[in-house]
């Protein structure tokens, strides 16, 4: 339709979680390929970090406004606020809201409001799996599907569901999540991983939100088989509701000595590198980034077959699965790869390949350019 660049705006969730890491990602990527991006959010995105220049992206923070009457603070309608501002002073063209509500319901009110800027709406996962089947939030969830001029989910399994769940008969493009093989790979520094285990230890890995999704307690069940059988540490890194249980479990399983909580940090790939196992449990699971992540790092996944993991965990080839809460099968397998160095090296190895050749930024980045396009055609 046109060679010149797109003005975009992208509303998303600032904290440590992966549909603001696609987010910032894609929005970084989009800047660099010369098109012109506007962050719009309440705070600044997770890994929106020391990457920017002049000509962006840029980052527009929401206000808040706190009124005796209002008991709470409408950031949605904040939202709606500050992006019909953006749209009027930089002639935005597109609002690309991550996660239905309530970016997709922001983005679609200020399209209202300008008269202008179409929506496109990336769905994550739990905005349609969980918070979207809340009775509170089941018909804008809705609304902010049908009413996107263009909808894109990170899985075939998120497509299939979304459409199941709300009834929707409207076409869903779907695009993977990708990662940066240049910058997730392995670290090969010994006194990196010095800092971690001893040098006959395995280091198994754990990187999440800590919500109850994640199950991060089987991460935990699995790492005490484990242990009980091999010298290994675990790291648990990111933050949440469920970190105290899980670290109340490492405990009473004997393990909190070979279990370090790492907290939440943007460049988790240095841990990643030196890592030998992943471990993701999830209940659900729309794609499951931080396997990928780890996956480009050479390392290969234990994880739990759900939703859409088997679209980038293949069993028995970068990894292995398991059913959900299925902790003694996990373990197994986990044990299986790390007592076998020919095993660990084949699926570690085909999992970096599918990274560097699936989902590599290169292949995925043009999808949601192409869905751009379309979308302002
Ligand atoms: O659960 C998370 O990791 C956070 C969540 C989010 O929305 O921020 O992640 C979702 O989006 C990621 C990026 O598209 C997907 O890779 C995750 O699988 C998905 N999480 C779930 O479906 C539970």
């Amino acid at each position: 339709r046109r060679e010149a660049s797109v003005k975009v705006a992208v509303l998303c969730h600032a904290s440590a979680g992966g549909s603001g890491v696609v987010a910032t990602e894609l929005g970084l990527q989009v800047a660099r390929a010369g098109h012109e991006v506007h962050f719009v959010g309440a705070a600044q995105p997770f890994r929106l970090t020391g990457q920017r220049c002049v000509s962006g992206p840029y980052f527009h923070q929401v206000g808040g406004y706190a009124y005796a009457l209002f008991d709470q603070p409408y950031p949605e309608l904040a939202a709606a606020n500050t992006l019909t501002a953006v749209i009027e002073e930089y002639g935005v063209e597109l609002s690309h809201a991550h996660y239905a509500i309530p970016h997709a319901t922001a983005a679609i009110h200020a399209r209202a409001i300008t008269g202008r800027s179409r929506v496109i709406t990336t769905l994550h996962g739990t905005d349609v799996t969980l918070v979207g089947q809340e009775p509170a939030f089941r018909s804008t969830t809705r609304h902010a599907i049908e009413r996107s001029d263009r909808v894109t989910a990170v899985s075939h399994y998120l497509a299939a569901h979304t459409r199941e769940m709300f009834g929707v008969d409207r076409e869903i493009d779907v695009i993977h999540n990708f990662v940066d093989s240049d910058r997730f790979v392995r670290v090969t520094d010994p006194a990196v991983r010095a800092r971690f285990a001893h040098p006959d230890e395995a280091l198994l890995v754990h990187v999440s939100n800590f919500r109850p999704v994640k199950r991060a307690c089987d991460v935990v069940e699995v790492f005490a088989r484990v242990a009980s059988e091999i010298p290994a540490r675990l790291l648990m890194i990111g933050d949440g509701p469920e970190r105290p249980r899980a670290m109340e479990l490492a405990q009473a399983r004997g393990v909190i000595g070979r279990t370090h909580f790492l907290g939440s940090f943007p460049d988790v790939e240095t841990v990643l590198g030196i890592s030998d196992l992943f471990v993701l449990p999830s209940q659900q699971e729309s794609f499951g980034l931080a396997a990928l992540e780890a996956m480009s790092c050479e390392v290969p996944v234990v994880a739990s077959r759900a939703g859409g993991i088997p679209e980038v965990v293949q069993d028995g080839v970068n990894g292995f699965l398991a059913d959900v809460g299925d902790v003694d099968t996990m373990a197994d397998r986990a044990l299986q790869i790390l007592r076998n160095r020919d095993l660990y090296l084949s699926l570690g190895q085909a999992g970096r390949r599918a990274a560097a050749e699936q989902f590599h930024p290169s292949v995925i980045v043009p999808q949601y350019l192409a869905a751009y396009e379309r979308t302002l055609a």
